[in-house]
């Protein structure tokens, strides 16, 4: 099977009210392989840059005002099928209609304070870990445990 990559991040209030610990756990547990990871201050620019799709809409300001609001948790994780099951394990973009369960299901109430982000796709996976992420920063490694997570 293919292996893709996604770029999953902390969003500040995910920072600020403690939770990357249990945010990073989901994924680490779940069983997918973490390549890249780093506490990160961005940019306005940057922001726009990874939200471009979202420019025009009413709330694109005060989105981008929240996610330069305080530092962010950088992550790259990959895995065969980890794009549409990171999107799963996070749960629908409004907390209220995330299911039980999920991150946002679990850990949070309003769309526009929904803790995490996760690529839609796995094109936008290598978009945004390149947006976010220097190759330096990125590590290939083996885990020890993948032969007893796929045969
Ligand atoms: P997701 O983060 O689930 O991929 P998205 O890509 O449609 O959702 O939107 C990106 C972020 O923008 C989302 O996490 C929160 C914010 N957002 C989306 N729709 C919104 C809305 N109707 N009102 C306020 N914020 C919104
Ligand atoms: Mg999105």
């Amino acid at each position: 099977e293919l292996v893709d990559q996604t770029y999953i991040m902390v969003k500040p209030d995910g920072v600020q009210r403690g939770l990357v610990g249990e945010i990073i756990s989901r994924f680490e547990k779940k069983g997918f392989k973490l390549t890249g990871l780093k506490l990160f201050q961005c940019s306005k620019e940057l922001a726009e840059e990874h939200y471009k799709d979202l420019k025009g809409k009413s709330f694109f300001p005060k989105l981008i005002d929240y996610i330069t609001s305080g530092p962010v948790v950088c992550m790259a994780w990959e895995g065969v099928g980890v794009v549409a099951s990171a999107r799963k394990l996070i749960g629908a973009t409004d907390p209220l209609q995330a299911e039980p369960g999920t991150i946002r299901g679990d850990l949070a109430v309003q769309t526009g304070r929904n803790i995490v982000h996760g690529s839609d796709s796995p094109e936008n996976g290598k978009r945004e870990i390149g947006l976010w992420f220097n190759e330096a920063e990125l590590c290939q490694w083996n885990p020890a445990q993948a032969p007893w997570l796929r045969e």
